[in-house]
């Protein structure tokens, strides 16, 4: 097909116009990537990007990602002009406005043709890696006839800048995702000004040595941009970088190619000027109805495609595995329920890694949908199954990911496998890297994704290695984060029930802190008490004078205490609480009988004291470390910081006395 160029100058200043209004409307925004990008976004959407406007969801559409999220005005308008449903013109005319669906930066969960949030710049561009990584692997699963799609990214100098690009380049390097398109807003400015004050970079060498494929282009050359993006697409053999050199707020006579134009509204003379130049004569917000039109018609090769992809799922064998994936549902028949009803009438002292693991087992091998990994801690982590062998460019149906040492590039790539849709996306670090991964796990949350983290080594329990890998604040502080779970399981049994809750929150990522050190089994039965957040464990026998509260490996210390507690005539019930967040969700009468009024509740649990008091009240006690850790043994250290029965009884008596 080639490229009417007359026609794709109104097409290009349609998303200027649009951009530079709403900005100047809201006095709030970015319009110069999106006036700079106009352009390039005109012909990828025009030739190259397989969208369908009258079906978002579509299943073998292209991604596209916008990674330079402050310029949503891109987005909202190429979604409008094209014919989307959402957002309307009423959405941009109130863009950045609390009723609208043009939010400051472009949200999954607000607009159906918006493939992931974006804005923390650089995770756009490591989500699509995720998303190039899931289409791969089902193109190997279900065929050329099924899944054959591409995933376009918009990314600007921010985006090449951060840490994470790059993680996410060296991944998608090595993996080979030859469907994966970066087109590089190369405007040599930034919020401060030139790139020049902060970087000297060879970023094609840099993506080359990634083992990328690297094309250039005049960014304002339609013909160019054409040639370019021809090449990109006729490269499926390796990841491409487009350099497409720009110029930012191009069209803005006085103000193009200032960083004047980043994150501002023009001005009402600029924007007056900038439709003089153009040659923009339309009131703002209104499109001319031919301009109108071509953009409509862009999305025509792709109703065509969907029509016969329609056609050829209908016939397909797989067809109804194909949809069950793609619509997240777990398989039918209570597979994780399975895997938990044999573990309850054995009796094994293992970690909770371990129980993972071996939950895991069971759990891979009948899901198909999972897809495990690690950041190179997968021996730690046991986070390997039989059913999971590794996906590499050689066989794309495997289904474990060696992620290297790249814990932020991992949890952004899950993040788009989960958005792409197809699979669920599970990987491990040890917790106290969480902090390394916490922006894509603050962005699983903010964008209801299916990610499960496998947060090993949860404590000073993980012994030796001391301070540095002891966490201490961390299960704390992701339980601040909203729409996350965080669970920690005190033994083989909750750990495969919190496996299950994880993988039933569809809408939800979870954590699981797992300990390194073995644990005793506690539990005995089938019930899914976890399912409830907390739930007695044990209960007093001598009148009740104390609640015992634990977690993960402070359970079964919990029930030490416990019996020596009833060794001296103190009755106290045993509070296991895995999950916060499901305890939270409980009716208030449920929550009542667990945690009583006028009964002393103790929380044990080795890290940060703070937060505590939801549960304990004000005048409780709470048994945990407000201090970094220690390299010893984990039973040395145990003892040491004062988990143990022995130090904490005292305690307990003494505050009963007062
Ligand atoms: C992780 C992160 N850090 C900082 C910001 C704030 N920020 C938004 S845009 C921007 C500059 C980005 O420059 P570039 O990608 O070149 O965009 P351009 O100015 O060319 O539009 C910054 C620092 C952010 N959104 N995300
Ligand atoms: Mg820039």
């Amino acid at each position: 097909m080639t490229l009417d160029t007359t026609r794709l100058t109104p097409m290009a200043n349609a998303i200027r116009a649009l951009a530079m209004d709403a900005v100047q409307a809201a006095a709030s925004g970015h319009p110069g990537m999106p006036m700079g990008m106009a352009d390039v976004a005109t012909v990828l959407w025009s030739k190259y990007l397989k969208f369908d406007p009258a079906a978002p969801g579509w299943p073998d559409r292209d991604r596209f990602v916008l990674s330079a999220g402050h310029g949503s005005m891109l987005i909202y308008a190429l979604l409008y002009l094209s014919g989307y449903g959402s957002p309307t013109i009423e959405d941009i005319r109130k863009f950045r406005q609390l009723d609208s669906v043009c939010a400051g930066h472009p949200e999954n969960f607000l607009i159906p043709g918006i493939e992931c949030t974006t804005g923390p710049l650089g995770q756009g561009l490591a989500m699509a890696v995720g998303m190039a990584v899931a289409e791969r692997h089902l193109n190997a699963v279900f065929g050329d006839d099924l899944v054959d799609h591409r995933t376009w990214v918009v990314a600007g100098d921010g985006c090449l800048m951060e840490g994470v690009n790059h993680e996410a380049i060296g991944l998608a390097g090595r993996l080979g995702l030859g469907r994966l398109k970066v087109l590089w807003d190369d405007n040599k400015i930034t919020i401060d000004g030139s790139t020049a004050l902060s970087t000297c970079e060879d970023i094609p060498a840099r993506y080359r040595a990634a083992g990328w494929h690297v094309v250039e282009c005049d960014g304002h050359d339609f013909a160019d941009i054409d040639r370019a993006l021809g090449e990109a697409a006729g490269d499926d053999t390796r990841p491409v970088l487009v350099r497409c050199r720009t110029v930012i707020g191009k069209g803005a006579p006085n103000k193009a190619g200032s960083h004047d134009v980043h994150g501002a509204a023009l001005g009402a003379d600029e924007v007056a000027a900038t439709r003089e130049a153009l040659g923009w004569t339309a009131p703002p917000f209104e499109i001319p109805a031919e301009i109108l039109a071509d953009w409509r018609k862009t999305g025509d090769r792709g109703a065509k495609a969907r029509d016969g992809w329609t056609m050829r799922l209908g016939s397909h064998a797989q067809k109804a595995e194909f949809e069950r994936r793609m619509a997240g549902e777990l398989p039918a028949g209570e597979t994780a329920g399975k895997a938990l009803s044999a573990l309850v009438s054995g009796d094994q002292a293992v970690a909770t890694r371990k129980a993972s693991e071996i939950v895991l087992g069971t759990l891979t091998e009948h899901l198909p949908e999972m897809i495990g990994g690690s950041a190179d801690l997968t021996g730690s982590n046991n986070t390997k199954t039989k059913a999971t062998q590794p996906l590499t460019p050689e066989s794309y149906d495997g289904r474990y990911i060696y992620y290297g040492i790249r814990e932020f590039g991992m949890a952004a790539a899950m993040n788009g496998m989960a958005l792409h849709g197809g699979v669920i996306p599970y990987g491990g670090t040890f917790l106290v890297f969480s902090d390394y991964c916490r922006n894509a796990i603050r962005l699983s949350a903010l964008q209801r994704a299916r990610v499960i983290y496998v947060m090993t080594h949860d404590s000073i329990g993980l012994g030796e290695d001391g301070p540095t890998h002891q966490p201490i604040e961390h299960v704390m502080s992701l339980r601040m984060i909203p729409n996350l779970r965080v669970f920690r399981p005190c033994d083989i049994v909750e750990t495969a029930e919190c496996w299950n809750l994880a993988l039933q929150s569809e809408g939800t990522p979870s954590v699981l802190a797992l300990t390194r050190q073995n644990l005793p089994q506690l539990r005995h039965d089938g019930e899914m008490l976890s399912a409830r957040g907390a739930y007695r464990l044990q209960a007093a026998e001598a009148p009740r004078q104390v609640v015992l509260i634990a977690t993960g490996s402070e359970v079964s210390l919990a029930v030490e205490v416990r019996k020596s507690l009833e060794a001296q005539g103190v009755g106290a019930d045993v509070v296991s609480l895995p999950s916060w967040e499901l305890f939270a969700e409980q009716d208030a009468a449920y929550r009542a009988d667990l945690l009583p009024a006028g009964v002393l509740k103790v929380s044990i649990e080795a890290g940060v004291t703070l937060g505590w008091e939801r549960h304990i009240g004000s005048d409780g006690l709470v048994i945990g470390l407000d201090r970094f850790g220690a390299s010893a043994p984990a039973k040395d250290l145990f003892r040491h910081f004062g988990f143990t029965a022995e130090a904490i009884v005292p305690q307990i008596l003494e505050k009963l006395k007062a």
